[in-house]
């Protein structure tokens, strides 16, 4: 067991923000022999009950840990918590990227989450807890919408005619997946959550998928919300908050290495995810943007915020490619059909 190490001031270390979170505080600390740590400040206003949130990530690292007792880096090693600061290994010789450059990453993060999903689906003991619960429920995410615009407490109801009539135009399909939940065809499983591309480190020399990280959304829940959040992020061609709309838009072939990657671990999936896994890309895409116009109208009380429009910002990507992926989703479709059949 790895303890947690304090300096005296006569050997500084040194300390910076880290990463491009959207909700908890994150900083790097170097020491001057050498070790790094991550420190971080987990968001009580989001998370109200953190003790649990650590319960969670304490049992699903150890059981990580058992499933690969050679690779000290397969998962995150949490050395000390004291609420709401919490201090990690920082894992060496590996990154994450906030945009990938080429399609066999997409295929390299796929199997990464995949793997994560299948170490995890036989976790002893009771159920973890439900930390967010409804976290990806798009219905209620819609309420929320609703009522945000409803009480419009910064009057920017206005500047968002366009993507409430986007959202209206597809309210229908919101709850698909739920659907198929609540009567048993999609079974629940313990999931991440938060599958972006830049939570899961891919080593600088090989390339290949070393940990999957920010496991504070690990909890009970659908296997097609953790492959639609990668294809929301793994296939985007710009990122989150690019405002030139015209850069942004879903990448075929990279859902093509995405699709192939994680059907070439996840063998656990029943027919009803397979014949879903193109729509959960555009479903989580869809829900995602709801939730940062949601937070635009709400006055950006809940994703960290650059500048004034930059919930609207997201939204306006997130809503792009929506309709990339609708445009595309014949060939989407006959991509997870050839992968099945093993073409
Ligand atoms: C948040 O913390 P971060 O940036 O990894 C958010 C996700 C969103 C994502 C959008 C707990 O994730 O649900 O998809 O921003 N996490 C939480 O980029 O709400
Ligand atoms: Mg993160």
């Amino acid at each position: 067991m790895q303890r947690a190490v304090w300096y005296t001031s006569a050997m500084q270390p040194t300390i910076e923000r880290y990463g491009s979170g959207h909700i908890n505080e994150t900083y790097r600390m170097t020491c001057p022999d050498g070790p790094q740590y991550i420190f971080q400040k987990i968001n009580t206003s989001i998370f109200p009950d953190p003790d649990a949130l650590m319960e969670n990530i304490t049992r699903v690292t150890k059981h990580i840990r058992t499933k690969h007792p050679d690779d000290p880096r397969c998962t995150l090693t949490v050395l000390d918590y004291s609420r709401p600061w919490r201090q990690y290994v920082f894992i060496e010789g590996a990154r994450t990227y906030d945009l990938i450059e080429r399609p066999d990453q997409a295929y390299k993060v796929a199997r990464a989450f995949a793997r994560f999903q299948n170490d995890l689906a036989d976790l002893p003991g009771p159920r973890l807890h439900e930390i967010l619960p409804h976290f990806h429920d798009t219905r209620a995410r819609l309420a929320q919408l609703d009522a945000a615009l409803e009480a419009d407490v910064k009057g920017r109801a206005k500047d968002v005619a366009d993507e409430l009539a986007f959202v209206d135009a597809r309210r229908a399909e919101a709850g698909r997946i739920l659907d198929l939940m609540a009567n048993g065809d999609i079974p629940e499983r313990i999931t991440h959550n938060d599958t972006k591309i830049n939570n899961v480190m891919l080593d600088d020399t090989t390339g290949e998928g070393v940990a999957v990280i920010d496991l504070d959304t690990t909890m009970p829940g659908c296997a097609l919300y953790d492959f639609g959040d990668m294809v929301r992020t793994s296939t985007a061609a710009a990122a989150e908050d690019e405002r030139d709309l015209s850069k942004v838009f879903s990448r075929k072939e990279y859902f093509e290495q995405l699709v192939r990657g994680y059907l070439s671990e996840a063998k656990f999936l029943n027919r009803t995810e397979l014949e879903n896994l193109a729509f959960s890309g555009r479903l989580i895409t869809f829900t995602i943007g709801v939730r940062f116009l949601t937070d635009y109208l709400a006055g950006d009380v809940y994703f960290h915020t650059a500048c004034a429009d930059h919930n609207l910002v997201r939204c306006r990507t997130q809503f792009k490619m929506v309709k990339s992926m609708e445009d595309q989703a014949a060939d989407y479709e006959a991509i997870v059909r050839a992968v099945r059949e093993g073409r």
